[in-house]
């Protein structure tokens, strides 16, 4: 069985990425810090697939460590989820960022190469596009100076692989640039586990609806838009990590120093309020929401054009923004 390094998977994305590789028959190794995430995650797991995932507990910018799994497994390929991901922070204390973001990578390309792997998909982000020109986005928009430190690892990050690739070091990688994640897995046994106030919108609905937050502020109606409220695509978790497992099976049938970047998303934008609306319906729950001022910095409309990974991944969306709702919220009533 491929075994494949998941840096950052204990995380929300890498634990379901984790699984469905599992279930493509591919065997997980995890390396996470759990500086945002717990142990009990690989219980989870567990539950969820019946095998007991190995798991490093450490940091993906310890090349020592890296270098040791590598030794203890034969790691075929790796997903670099491992990042720090609060837009807010990074402003406070960019440096933080850049050391874990961009550092960690370049010391795993350097463990890569020393150990002759050959594969790499990255966890990039639609943040890259800032606020884009036309809608919907393809991989050809341009990107834009990102609005945070935040923002701008991923951008540099992308820069990097992409002169490391040029410079043929016999690597295969993919960048899946993800729009809103949302949604938790269908069993309820994994999901989104938030530190401290939710700065993103779903787990701040959720919270409210469980009544962990007075009420949910909605940033902003008067925007061009649909109802005045920003538009984002929502894409469910399952969905996304799904996206991590075609782009392994794709990256195995090319040539060395292959480079792509594929949009991850649904192709539909949805208000924030049509979200509310969708949670309200699907939870049966009337949520305590009331309209604020716009935040700055955030951008106004964004979803994805996704002709690229559907036509070259073969990879659609299974999941509805409905679907996504409901398992947020059951993933959120199972936390008590
Ligand atoms: N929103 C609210 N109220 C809240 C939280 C969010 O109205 O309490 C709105 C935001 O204004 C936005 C939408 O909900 O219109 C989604 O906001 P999120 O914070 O959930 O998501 P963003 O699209 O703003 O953030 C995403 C990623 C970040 C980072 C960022 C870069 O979640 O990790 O990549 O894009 O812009």
């Amino acid at each position: 069985m491929k075994k494949i390094l998941i840096t950052g998977g204990a995380g929300y994305i890498g634990s379901h990425t984790a699984v469905e590789l599992w279930n493509a028959g591919m065997e997980p190794i995890i390396l996470d810090d759990l500086s945002n995430s717990n142990e009990e995650v690989l219980n989870r797991l567990r539950e969820i697939t019946g095998k007991e995932f190995v798991f490093y507990k450490g940091d993906c910018n310890d090349s020592s460590l890296l270098k040791k799994i590598c030794s203890e497994h034969q790691i075929e390929g790796v997903i670099h989820f491992a990042a720090f991901k609060a837009v807010g922070e990074s402003t406070q204390v960019p440096l933080k960022y850049y050391r874990n973001n961009v550092g960690s990578l370049l010391i795993l390309l350097e463990v890569m190469k020393e150990k002759g792997i050959r594969d790499l998909v990255f966890s990039s982000s639609c943040t890259v596009y800032g606020q884009p020109d036309i809608l919907p986005v393809t991989e050809a928009t341009p990107r834009k100076d990102a609005e945070s430190p935040y923002g701008n690892t991923k951008k540099i990050c992308e820069d990097i692989l992409v002169d490391y690739v040029k410079s043929k070091p016999g690597i295969r990688v993919i960048s899946l640039r993800y729009f809103n994640p949302v949604g938790a897995h269908p069993s309820s046994k994994i999901g989104e586990l938030p530190i401290g106030t939710p700065q993103n919108l779903v787990p701040f609905i959720t919270q409210t609806a469980a009544g962990i937050r007075e009420k949910l502020t909605v940033f902003g109606n008067d925007y061009d838009t649909p109802d005045g409220s920003c538009v984002r695509d929502y894409i469910h978790v399952v969905d996304l990590a799904d996206a991590h497992v075609k782009a392994f099976q794709y990256l195995a049938e090319q040539g060395s120093d292959f480079y792509e970047v594929f949009n991850v998303g649904t192709g539909n934008g949805n208000t924030v309020l049509e979200v509310i609306h969708a949670f309200e319906k699907v939870s049966g729950e009337k949520l305590n929401y009331v309209i604020g001022p716009r935040r700055p910095g955030d951008v106004v409309k964004t979803w994805a054009d996704t002709t690229k990974i559907n036509q070259v991944l073969g990879w659609y969306p299974k999941f509805s923004l409905e679907d996504s709702m409901r398992d947020s919220w059951n993933w959120q009533k199972s936390l008590g």
